[in-house]
């Protein structure tokens, strides 16, 4: 292993990071993202069409970048509200972005002092992560969209570290999807076609992004999703692997929130919901959006 690449990989678990694989920054990302948007599969994301150039070039976000170092970060597998509302594993927990933000400042760091010069993301940069986490080998994109790992599924947060240095980089592997086909099966709204998740169908979209509320076509099919969906991950056999470490406990559940029951969420005022959930990713979709999701949860409303 390249001394720079050891030092990252020891730096890196120690603050909790389950791999660390190293991609061309420059390698070509073929049309699947232009096409993504030109078909409007990006729903109102607008901001996806404004990042496209940026994405498809990232000598725009780091002049001088030569390579895109990939990170995975657990989160949990549990369900920790089953019966009251699905709360999407991801977000049950502190808001990820900054978790990861102070991790990601001790890497840059790290990377300084060989005489990179870097910028970092986690879900908040036009970076095509998914795309750099397959090219360096840290999974392959599965039918469903996302990241699958061989040892670990896909319950991990995707982090990039654009960089000027220039580390050797670590091969993509092989994709290993086969002839399964259970994502495609399990996804209520049937938002996924050739390993690609369109956002006008998605619930995720629908719970968290979106400005406008759901169409009846969409909200019919929300069964108990509160916020977010993990249905096309849950039905993954490769989510029954073994993770490659534990979960970090700030990405758990607080009791308070599991147990909160769908009334109890509901009847929050735009004070007491930024009190309740406070440090939680939750939070930034407000009050109302929430209300209108619980509304939307006919399997709640029984
Ligand atoms: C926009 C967005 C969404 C949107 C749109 C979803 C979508 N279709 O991508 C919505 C809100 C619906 C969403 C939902 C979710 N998201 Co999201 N999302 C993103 C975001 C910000 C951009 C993704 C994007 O550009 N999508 C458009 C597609 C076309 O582009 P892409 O994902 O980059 O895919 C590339 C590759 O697939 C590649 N590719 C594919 N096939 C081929 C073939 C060839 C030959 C080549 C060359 C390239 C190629 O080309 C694409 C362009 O680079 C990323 C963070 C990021 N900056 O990347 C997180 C991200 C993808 N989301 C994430 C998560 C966790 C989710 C949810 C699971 C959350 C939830 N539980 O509710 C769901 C899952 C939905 C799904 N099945 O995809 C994680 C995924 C982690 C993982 N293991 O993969 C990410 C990486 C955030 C993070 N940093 O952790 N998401
Ligand atoms: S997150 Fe839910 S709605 Fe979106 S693609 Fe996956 S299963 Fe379908
Ligand atoms: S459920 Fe099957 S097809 Fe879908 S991502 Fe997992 S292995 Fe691939």
């Amino acid at each position: 292993m390249h001394p720079i690449h050891q030092a990252l990989d020891y730096a890196a678990r120690a603050l909790g990071f389950s791999a660390v694989g190293i991609a061309d920054a420059l390698a070509p990302q073929g049309e699947t993202l232009a096409g993504f948007i030109r078909d409007g599969k990006h729903a109102d994301m607008e901001w996806m069409a404004r990042h496209l150039p940026a994405r498809r070039n990232p000598e725009l976000v780091l002049p001088g970048v030569r390579r895109v170092i990939m990170l995975t970060y657990e989160y949990p597998r549990q369900d920790a509200r089953k019966a009251a509302g699905h709360i999407a594993r991801y977000a049950q927990g502190e808001d990820y972005h900054k978790l990861l933000a102070g991790k990601l400042a001790d890497l840059d760091e790290t990377l300084q002092f060989y005489g990179g010069e870097q910028r970092c993301f986690t879900d908040s940069g036009p970076v095509s992560e998914r795309f750099f986490a397959a090219q360096c080998g840290l999974g392959w994109i599965g039918r469903n969209g996302l990241l699958i790992r061989p040892r670990g599924g896909s319950y991990c947060f995707l982090a990039s570290i654009l960089t000027t240095l220039e580390i050797p980089t670590t091969p993509p592997m092989a994709n290993h999807c086969g002839n399964c086909h259970r994502c495609e099966q399990a996804c209520p709204t049937a938002a996924l076609q050739n390993g690609c998740c369109d956002a006008r169908r998605c619930l995720s979209y629908w719970t968290i992004e979106a400005k406008a509320p759901a169409p009846a076509e969409i909200t019919r099919l929300q069964g108990e999703s509160l916020y977010g969906c993990d249905a096309c991950q849950e039905a993954c056999p490769w989510n029954n692997t073994k993770p490659p470490r534990r979960p970090d406990p700030h990405l758990l559940m607080p009791a308070p929130l599991s147990a909160a029951t769908p009334a109890r969420l509901a009847a929050l005022n735009d004070d007491e919901f930024r009190d309740f959930l406070a440090g939680s990713p939750i939070r930034r979709i407000g009050a109302e959006h929430l209300q209108r999701n619980i509304r939307a949860c006919q399997f709640l409303n029984k």
